[in-house]
């Protein structure tokens, strides 16, 4: 059986790396090449952390590095949330797997051409390096097979403002680019998807550690920083992780419960900049809003409503236990 062909975008901090993990880990899965992008963490940071997943997993995927700052905002960084490492401080040694020099771009062009429509592209932070892809090569993105995109928050709060969500918020700009790209198949699992009942309990970190696997301690130790900031600055009850969750739905077609296409925009100005306005009603295409803003009401994202918690954990578990 020919495995899922995976390209990965990611800004690596401490879910990041779980996320990646889950791809390398899943059976049907090959992941052709992971690209770094300035987020989370600086470039540096983001492709040692990569690396040092890839490493761990025992593979030996290319890195490669991609922008270094956003479009046009100012770049920021999310330290005070990952550690200072972007993996809870655990000082993990340097990876022996090196960086890969070439251009991910065009790397990742000459994958597309190779493969026609059989890529999934899974981003799991600011779409900076989506975007210069794009105005690149814009008729090769539509041949991606389908892009699932860790960002943005459905008609509810934002993390980083009470509007945006970060991956959004770090680089608005290059989000607007992604999402008018025109491709059919674009997925949005926003950052609410992870809160609540998506959280990992503490019984449930335990039950990881019970596995007793290096893959397991991993995937919680590095999130030790990111817990405390989600339970004291978030006020959710456990550990929320966004982009394992995004991966889940792309590894697994059951783990998204809810999903219907709208109508999305994302604001570039004014006090909700970063925001994923989704026209959840569709009434965006009503006759008193031709010639206003929402004249443009094509339904170009897929938007993740719901997922099954419980399918999504044992995706998670599944991916540790070994
Ligand atoms: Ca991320």
């Amino acid at each position: 059986m020919s495995k899922r062909k995976f390209f990965i975008d990611t800004d690596t901090a401490s879910d990041d790396a779980v996320a990646i993990l889950m791809a390398l880990e899943w059976d049907d899965v090959e992941v052709l090449g992971i690209s770094i992008v300035s987020g989370n963490m600086p470039i540096e940071q983001g492709s040692i952390n990569a690396r040092y997943t890839v490493e761990l997993c025992k593979k030996n995927i290319p890195v490669y590095v991609g922008a270094e700052k956003p479009l046009v905002k100012k770049t920021e960084h999310a330290d005070w949330f990952h550690g200072p490492d972007g993996m809870g401080g655990m000082n993990y040694p340097d990876p022996k797997h090196t960086e890969s020099s070439d251009d991910f771009i065009e790397v990742l062009k000459n994958l597309i051409d190779e493969n026609p429509n059989e890529i999934t592209l899974v981003t799991l932070g600011p779409l900076t390096n989506i975007a210069n892809f794009i105005s690149k090569y814009p008729d090769a993105f539509l041949m991606l097979k389908n892009i699932v995109i860790m960002g943005g928050a459905s008609n509810t709060v934002g993390n980083v403002t009470p509007a945006a969500e970060y991956n959004i918020w770090c680089d608005p700009e290059a989000a607007d680019v992604v999402f008018q790209s025109q491709h059919p198949d674009i997925t949005m699992v926003g950052w609410e998807l992870c809160r609540g009942e998506a959280n990992l309990t503490e019984e449930e970190m335990e039950h990881v550690y019970n596995f007793k696997t290096e893959k397991g301690d991993f995937a919680i130790d590095c999130n030790k920083h990111a817990l405390d900031s989600s339970q004291n600055w978030l006020g959710d009850p456990g550990l929320g992780l966004p982009d394992p969750v995004a991966m889940a739905v792309a590894l697994d077609e059951d783990v998204a419960k809810r999903v219907s296409k709208h109508n999305v925009k994302i604001v570039l100005d004014g006090p909700s900049r970063g925001m994923t306005i989704v026209d959840q009603l569709h009434v965006g295409e009503n006759e008193p809003n031709i010639d206003e803003w929402w004249s443009s009401t094509e339904r170009n994202i897929n938007v993740c409503w719901e997922i099954d918690n419980k399918k999504w954990k044992e995706t998670l578990y599944k991916t540790l236990r070994s």
